[in-house]
């Protein structure tokens, strides 16, 4: 009998490593965990119980395990959950990317409800709570607060697309800090975008750290010698000193946002 061909070829057309068939190839990841930097990505992304917190999941995706001083994490919180405070000595910072959180503080007069895109800052020590009637996702970056500055942070919420655009002398992408860049506080959030084809200009290596969420768009992170396809979803650790850049590919914008270590003498 005839034999059926038609499909004998198929993987020319249609190849295992297509982009289609690559988040599902079993055991294959685009994850990598070097001495200087990390990218985990969403398939490699390991969820538990968040110590402390009601019915909270989270994936710690960069620790002082790696090297870093601070803790990056995603934190799921199902319906009727709640947080529990950081260690003592541990300012939060706090955005959402999907669903909605109240949060309520001592030094807060009412609740504050939280949005997508929208963020808050919490000193070390302040008193508050996170919770979510629905289902909400957060991205935290932790840290042991480093003294500095003549001023004591403050509790503070804010609405990433209020801030206003600083110009970076020498760059084309669009820069929000959602932070005061005072020595009051020892780090800063950015928020970057860069439209199709843009790219970092500077190629940049210096000493602070950083750890990095890809909200929107795909593009090529270099870091140190290797050059990483990223998208909607990556997540980056870079060490102290690790040579960065960024182009910005595919058609929509991408933004991402970025922990930075700001204001403290490196000694
Ligand atoms: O501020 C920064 O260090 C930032 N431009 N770095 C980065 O995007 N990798
Ligand atoms: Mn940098």
């Amino acid at each position: 009998a005839a034999t059926d061909t038609s499909n004998m070829y198929s993987k020319v057309t249609d190849p295992t490593l297509s982009a289609s068939h690559l988040q599902d190839l079993p055991g294959f990841t685009r994850s990598v965990y070097e001495r200087d930097h990390a990218l985990i990505t969403p398939e490699s992304q390991v969820f538990s119980p968040l110590p402390g917190w009601v019915k909270t999941l989270a994936a710690y995706l960069i620790t002082p395990a790696m090297g870093a001083h601070f803790t990056m994490y995603l934190a799921s919180m199902a319906g009727n959950s709640s947080s529990a405070e950081p260690p003592a000595g541990v300012e939060r910072f706090v955005f959402v990317v999907k669903g909605e959180v109240s949060m309520t503080a001592d030094l807060l007069l009412d609740t504050a409800i939280l949005m997508v895109d929208e963020f808050a800052y919490i000193p070390a020590g302040a008193k508050h709570t996170l919770s979510s009637t629905f289902s909400a996702t957060l991205v935290v970056f932790e840290r042991r607060y480093a003294v500095g500055g003549d001023a004591a942070p403050q509790l503070f919420t804010g609405r990433t697309n209020q801030l206003p655009n600083l110009e970076t002398p020498g760059e084309v992408f669009e820069l929000r800090k959602l932070l005061p860049a005072t020595p009051t506080y020892d780090f800063n959030i950015h928020v970057m975008d860069f439209q199709p084809g843009e790219y970092l200009n500077v190629k940049e290596v210096h000493y602070n750290q950083h750890g990095l969420l890809l909200l929107e768009g795909r593009g090529i992170y270099r870091l140190g010698d290797k050059w990483y396809p990223v998208q909607a979803g990556d997540v980056i650790w870079m060490a102290p000193f690790v040579p960065q850049w960024y182009a910005a590919l595919g058609t929509t914008r991408s933004r991402y946002i970025l922990y930075k270590d700001t204001a403290r003498d490196p000694l």
